[in-house]
């Protein structure tokens, strides 16, 4: 092999300027008089990418030479957010860039404000994916990302007349910078037909997959800068493409027309991407998304493993596949097929080998969320790997039996299929038997995941099951979400926190030195001021930045209880109105979040906020003392403004219910303090951060269960409550839905019959820790050194943490330093 081009990047501002002209001649065609500002977005791009690919290549060169184990983390889902100021920041180029487009006229921010972000996942699970490649690369672990390359991501929300409408996402329609398309590395991926069974030359058993049809799948690479270091990695998303060019053959058939129809077909399965917190419909397209990344990322994961190896044993060795939920459990089953039908390997040989390879992160403990196929679909759709599935739980039921004999329920509960109504494939079962780690995302939850929905497999292998708290990256949500605070805790306490977050504890002694306090509170000031003029932009909505910054952004859901939020806005404004709670500070409550299209209630949660933003707002007697606004489109790129401004976050999901919550950790790395349950990752905060800096409120995960035991009735909690009554009274008596007392009868119904989420339950609590949250606010001093305690104590909430953890426990797996020549 030889050495990578060894190309030499100059940074000065004058190469920079000299590169951006070049840029804007050869991949716009355009000289400076005419090039308008997303040519110039598109030209810095590419001066930037040169530098990333530089990068990249001697990593890439690095990675092959020393072999050593690399992790593949396979997600459907991705939300990497912006590129541009994330590749600036990990290349240590920002002065020069800055002062580069400075002297061309331009502003580095306008720049970086017309990047469209790429929306590849619904919320946590898909952010968590990209802050872990961020750590990954920082933290030198050769490591791949697989996924969806979807035409489509999560759609855009629009807010009409106070309802959630969805626009389409057509985020390629200016052209991609970041990602380099191999089409000379596609892999064909079948579907459908039947298989056939027979015995080879040799004798031997063999089973024929006769597929129905193929497509071929085509990877867009994407690289991923680490932090300080000369690292990087691999984002590889697979977009679906006809196998054959559409007038093979069909056309001297004379079926054109059919032929032009299957290739619309095979590029339908990486159109979109799914919300996926929706109640399932039983979509075909969603399980040929899964099956298709899967298989496209196997076969690239063995192909470079043949480049170097020839013996499947040590592919355990090479590799270790990180399962991010259950999206890509069908992997085990492809990985059996790749072994036994395609390498000729012995059942328990590829047994061994797939057990070796695989773990399995689970992100929820809702019931209806975990996944499941129908038999008879995924049998259509792959016929070979549900064979393969039914002799995987073939043998793992006699071992169940042999563990704990005769006992049928658990036979029945563990089982790979339920047989309760249609026949359906278990998901996440499969995950579990296929994996060698299993872990949950928060310490409460996998706690509760050991004793409910995987009890029995944490009672058969106990020794497969951690846990592993989320982190979040402080380079995209600190460093360049928030560089006023990232400046100001750099000159305290030196710069290399950036990279060892357990050096915020330098912080704690600043939270008595009321010189830095002021720098803190203005360095907070100035987001406020920032975030009211997008509000300002995007709304036309006056706030004032000098009020209580109360912020729940989030996907929209029951469970996350915005309507919550709601009822104690509600409260506070009739308290006001009647002439109480006059001494509580003013307050802007900030919301933000999709619902997704089919969830009814979310979106009458949604029209909820905005109803009350439009009676508050515009009371005279309220006079600004409250303001709601409804802040449409939450995605990462506006994030990085919303979480630095926030004063308070709101976590306040019914305990038991939020895996974990990374958005908590984002908010309190800059300085926000939390109003929240003991739920998800916010027990671990609360005790990290001391349970004085912290508004706790509401039942726990086991009062919760035990309410709900004793036969919970929420009407008997709306009889005891007047406040509550009253609010309630306001939103069904049509206050809110101008003069329509229907429009929340389904969202009210459903709280006084079954109040799922125990709404009801905690509302007394919640209005009472508010009112706590008031009286902290009024003494700035006091909120200011709260606040500078949560930064000093939020140092294990860095993604760093997570992944040296995973590394440490799981995927064993060690540094390769890159080396890169400049
Ligand atoms: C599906 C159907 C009906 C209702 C809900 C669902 C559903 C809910 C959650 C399906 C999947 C869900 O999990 C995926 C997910 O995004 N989980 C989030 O993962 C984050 C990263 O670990 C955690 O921080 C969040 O708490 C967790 O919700």
């Amino acid at each position: 092999l030889h050495h990578p081009p060894s190309h030499c990047f100059d940074n000065s501002v004058e190469s920079i300027k000299a590169d951006l002209t070049e840029k804007l001649f050869s991949m716009r065609a355009k000289f400076p008089e005419v090039a308008t500002l997303n040519d110039y977005y598109l030209a810095l791009s590419y001066v930037v990418r040169d530098r990333v690919l530089h990068r990249w290549i001697h990593s890439a060169h690095t990675y092959f030479q020393q072999a050593s184990r690399t992790v593949v983390y396979l997600s459907a889902e991705y939300l990497m957010g912006p590129q541009l100021g994330n590749n600036i920041l990990n290349l240590g180029i920002r002065k020069q860039v800055e002062q580069a487009v400075a002297e061309m006229g331009l502003s580095l921010e306008d720049l970086l404000e017309q990047e469209e972000e790429p929306g590849l996942g619904n919320g946590g699970l898909g952010r968590l994916a990209a802050c872990y490649l961020d750590s990954l690369a920082t933290l030198q672990i050769p490591a791949f990302g697989y996924g969806i390359r979807y035409e489509f991501g999560i759609f855009d929300q629009q807010i009409k007349d106070g309802w959630q409408v969805e626009v389409t996402d057509r985020w390629l329609r200016l052209g991609n910078p970041w990602e380099v398309p191999h089409p000379e590395r596609r892999y064909e991926v079948r579907f459908g037909g039947h298989t056939e069974a027979g015995y080879d030359a040799q004798g031997r058993y063999r089973v024929r997959w006769v597929p129905e049809r193929s497509v071929m799948g085509t990877p867009f690479d994407t690289p991923v800068l680490g932090y300080g270091v000369g690292n990087a990695i691999i984002l590889r998303l697979w977009q679906a493409e006809a196998r054959e060019s559409f007038d093979f053959q069909a056309f001297n058939l004379g079926n054109y027309y059919k032929a032009v129809d299957d290739k619309v077909m095979s590029e339908n399965i990486t159109k979109v991407l799914y919300p996926n917190d929706e109640p399932e419909a039983g979509r075909r397209l969603r399980l040929e998304q899964q099956y298709f990344f899967v298989a496209c990322s196997l076969a690239d994961m063995l192909r470079i493993f043949f480049q170097r190896d020839t013996d499947l044993d040590r592919l355990p060795d090479k590799f270790v596949v990180q399962l991010n939920d259950t999206h890509p459990a069908v992997a085990v089953a492809e990985m059996m097929r790749l072994l036994i039908d395609d390498n000729g390997l012995e059942w328990d040989r590829a047994w061994k080998i797939t057990t070796g390879v695989f773990a399995y992160t689970n992100h929820t403990l809702l019931p209806e969320a975990l996944e499941t196929w129908n038999v008879d679909l995924f049998g259509k759709v792959l016929p070979r790997h549900l064979e393969i599935i039914y002799e995987i739980n073939h043998r793992f039921l006699m071992e169940v039996n042999r563990f704990f004999p005769g006992d049928a329920g658990r036979l029945s509960r563990m089982s790979l299929f339920s047989e309760a109504g249609e026949k359906r494939v278990r998901m996440a079962n499969l995950a579990c038997v296929g994996s060698r780690a299993i872990n949950g995302v928060a310490a409460l939850h996998t706690d509760l995941l050991k004793q409910t929905v995987l009890k029995d497999f944490h009672e058969l292998w106990p020794e497969k099951f951690s846990n592993k708290t989320n982190g979040v990256t402080p380079r995209r949500f600190m460093a360049l979400a928030n560089p006023g605070l990232a400046d100001l805790i750099t000159q305290s306490i030196g710069a290399t926190w950036l990279r060892d977050m357990d050096r915020l504890k330098g912080l704690e002694p600043f939270a008595r030195d009321n010189a830095f306090r002021d720098q803190w509170a203005e360095v907070k000031h100035q987001c406020k001021v920032r975030l009211a003029a997008m509000i300002r932009k995007k709304t036309g909505m006056a706030v004032d930045p000098d009020t209580l910054f109360d912020i729940q952004v989030k996907r929209i859901h029951e469970y996350k209880r915005q309507h919550l939020n709601v009822l104690n806005i509600i409260t506070h404004y009739r308290r006001l109105k009647q002439g109480l709670d006059m001494d509580a500070p003013a307050r802007t409550f900030i919301f933000g979040g999709k619902a997704a299209p089919g969830y009814v209630l979310a979106k009458l949660m949604i029209r909820l906020i905005t109803g009350v933003a439009d009676v508050v707002n515009h009371d005279p007697d309220i006079n600004g003392r409250i303001k709601v606004v409804f802040y449409p489109d939450f995605n990462v790129k506006n994030a990085q403004h919303i979480y630095p401004a926030a004063d308070l976050s709101e976590q306040i999901s019914t305990a038991g219910k939020e895996a974990s919550g990374t958005g908590n950790m984002k908010f309190a790395l800059n300085g926000a303090l939390t109003i929240g349950t003991l739920d998800g990752a916010n027990v671990e905060i609360c005790q990290a951060v001391g349970p004085e800096n912290f508004f706790l409120f509401g039942l726990t995960a086991d009062q919760v269960a035990a309410t709900r035991q004793a036969g919970y009735r929420p009407c008997d909690v709306y009889d005891g409550n007047e406040e509550l009554r009253a609010a309630m009274g306001m939103i069904s008596g049509g206050l809110f839905s101008g003069g329509d007392p229907g429009m929340f009868a389904p969202l009210i119904d459903s709280l006084l019959n079954e109040d799922r989420f125990m709404v009801l339950a905690d509302y007394a609590a919640y209005v009472q820790c508010q009112e706590q949250v008031g009286r902290a606010f009024l003494k700035p001093d006091h909120w200011h050194a709260m606040s500078i305690l949560n930064v000093a104590r939020m140092g294990m909430f860095s993604s760093d943490r997570s992944i040296a953890e995973y590394c440490r426990d799981i995927w064993h797996v060690e540094p390769v330093p890159v080396v890169v020549p400049d």
